[in-house]
């Protein structure tokens, strides 16, 4: 499959990774958007939230876990970080697999629509 994701997944794209285990990686973002800027993936190929299942829900649960895990190890848990996954054009979803942004490090700018 012609995915990005997968092949950093895969291993046959390099990435920076930060956190790995069987079924989720994360690694650094190659543009950052703050001074921590990190995604979460599935290993298993998910186009978007909008393809997210009932059997997938564990492991949606686990990228929310590993996003505070993260956050510790890069020391933003107590100041604060963002979550944010995009799902779509209008999001401006450029890399469809499904990932979230941890982002932080700073003080973040108000969301705007
Ligand atoms: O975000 C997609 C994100 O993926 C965007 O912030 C850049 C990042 N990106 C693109 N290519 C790479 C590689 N090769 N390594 C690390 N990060 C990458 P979206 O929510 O789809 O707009």
């Amino acid at each position: 499959m012609d995915c990005l994701f997968c092949k950093i997944s895969e291993g046959s794209i390099p990435s920076q990774k930060v956190f790995e285990n069987e079924r989720l990686l994360a690694f650094k973002d190659i543009q950052p958007a703050a001074p921590v800027h990190i995604l979460i993936i599935p290993k298993k190929h998910i186009a978007s939230m909008n393809d997210v299942q009932e059997e997938d829900l564990s492991l949606i649960a686990e990228m929310h876990r590993v996003a505070q895990d993260i956050a510790k190890d890069m020391g933003i848990f107590e100041s604060g970080y963002r979550l944010i996954n995009n799902c779509g054009p209008d999001s401006g979803q450029a890399v469809h697999h499904l990932h979230y942004h941890v982002l932080g490090g700073a003080k973040l700018g108000a969301l705007t629509g």
